[in-house]
């Protein structure tokens, strides 16, 4: 294993095998990341990286691509079959990628969209003035309401219906609650808006029931495949018939080249990995831990925005504990635990500092941690939260973590490489 890795190139072998160590040894609690399956890291380090396919199965500008088409075909039925889709795009190579050939699919440059407030829980391609979507369209934003830290229907229809956008977006990558698309989309369509959901979040809780699907109401819908749907690296487009063609068009030749078909034989892989009973049960035991969390939390005294979750992800306001999002992710990961400074909704600290950290349990769940656990991993985070940091609290924890992780080992063939 990696032998040839080691004789070419010591140092990016090297650099390897410390991330793998790394990974065993922190507690991954980025609400955004996951560990694949070892079949799916094989699909990806396949000869399939080899092969220009530009174009669509059986329609392709390259000769020899009869097997790569037998992969991006699998990937695409499965696609359709998880989601209960009528189209799929299985070639975006980012969440960001779908989300832009899936604007330019259903809108023209300069129209009115809507989406989530990056500040409130948004993402950057909902319409940021830093990011493409905010300078190549009129976005306009939503946000959640100042009590309850969530979206609230009324305030969102209001929004709407003053803005009255050619486009809604749904999805979000710091809101902890469920979202109502189909009430959403009610109203959206109401003022005769198309409407769009991002659900690189939840896309696995979605996947098997646990969360609402937007697949049935949206005319289009995006997502990443590496989060809770424990795929590769990449993007998906799920849409509707009528917009097949446009977001086929979109992806090649508007926005990408040849498509990276290691990556999506690995999509394949994790859909056919996701179609599996052993999947639902994963994405519960991601909801159960992430109650036991939210429970934890509640005992005490860690304040969680919009009081808890549903999902798989939490946002503490860590400025109740009299410290910054900074501060608190710096010194968590000194403890061996990995998380991101994030902003809360109302924030009165910049971006970069920010008064909250985003949790989320895909990982944990993944290395088989169960709610025991997670009560154990709370009070980790409460007590080097409530120390205010203290460097003496922080070393205790770490080696609680230490002793913790090695009872879950993580990709155990690789680490032995490290021997
Ligand atoms: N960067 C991702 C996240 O962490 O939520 C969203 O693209």
């Amino acid at each position: 294993m990696l032998e040839h890795l080691r004789q070419t190139d010591s140092e990016i072998y090297d650099a390897v095998l410390k991330e793998v160590g790394r990974q065993h040894e922190k507690l991954e609690m980025i609400a955004s990341e996951n560990f694949v399956s070892e079949a799916v890291l094989e699909a990806m380090g396949t000869p399939l990286t080899n092969k220009y396919a530009e174009g669509y199965p059986g329609k392709r500008y390259y000769g020899g691509c009869e097997f790569v088409d037998i992969a991006e075909s699998l990937a695409i039925e499965r696609a359709k079959k998880l989601f209960g889709a009528d189209h799929a795009n299985v070639q975006p190579h980012s969440g960001s990628g779908a989300n832009m050939a899936s604007y330019f699919a259903l809108l023209k440059p300069g129209a009115k969209i809507m989406g989530l407030d990056l500040a409130q829980g948004g993402h950057l391609t909902h319409g940021s003035p830093v990011n493409f979507s905010g300078n190549l369209f009129e976005f306009h934003s939503y946000g959640v309401n100042r009590e309850t830290e969530t979206i609230n229907l009324d305030e969102f229809k209001k929004k709407v219906e003053d803005v009255r956008p050619e486009l809604v977006v749904f999805g979000a990558s710091a809101y902890p609650r469920t979202l109502q698309f189909e009430k959403m989309d009610e109203i959206a369509r109401g003022v005769g808006a198309k409407t769009m959901s991002d659900i690189a979040h939840i896309a696995g809780m979605v996947a098997v029931g646990l969360h609402p699907s937007p697949v049935p109401c949206c005319d289009v819908v995006t997502t990443t495949t590496h989060k809770t749907l424990r795929g590769p690296r990449g993007g998906l487009i799920l849409c509707k018939e009528e917009y097949a063609k446009d977001v086929n068009k979109q992806i090649f030749p508007g926005n990408q080249g040849g498509p990276l078909m290691h990556v999506i034989a690995a999509k394949a892989v994790a859909f056919h990995e996701a179609l599996q009973p052993s999947f639902r049960e994963y994405q519960q035991r991601i909801l159960d831990n992430a109650k036991a969390l939210e429970n934890a939390f509640k005992q005490r005294d860690i304040r969680m925005i919009a009081g808890g979750t549903d999902t798989h992800l939490l946002l503490l306001d860590v400025g109740h504990n009299g410290v910054t999002g900074k501060d608190a992710e710096i010194a968590l990961d000194h403890a061996c635990i990995t998380c991101n400074k994030n902003m809360i909704p109302f924030d009165p600290q910049k971006p970069f500092v920010t008064s909250g950290i985003r949790l989320g349990s895909p990982a944990l769940s993944s290395r088989g941690m169960g709610p025991g656990e997670m009560k154990i991993v709370a009070d980790c985070i409460a007590d080097v939260l409530e120390s205010k940091l203290d460097s003496a609290v922080i070393e205790k924890t770490r080696k609680q973590v230490l002793e913790l992780v090695e009872q879950f080992p993580l990709y155990p063939d690789w680490r032995k490489l490290r021997a």
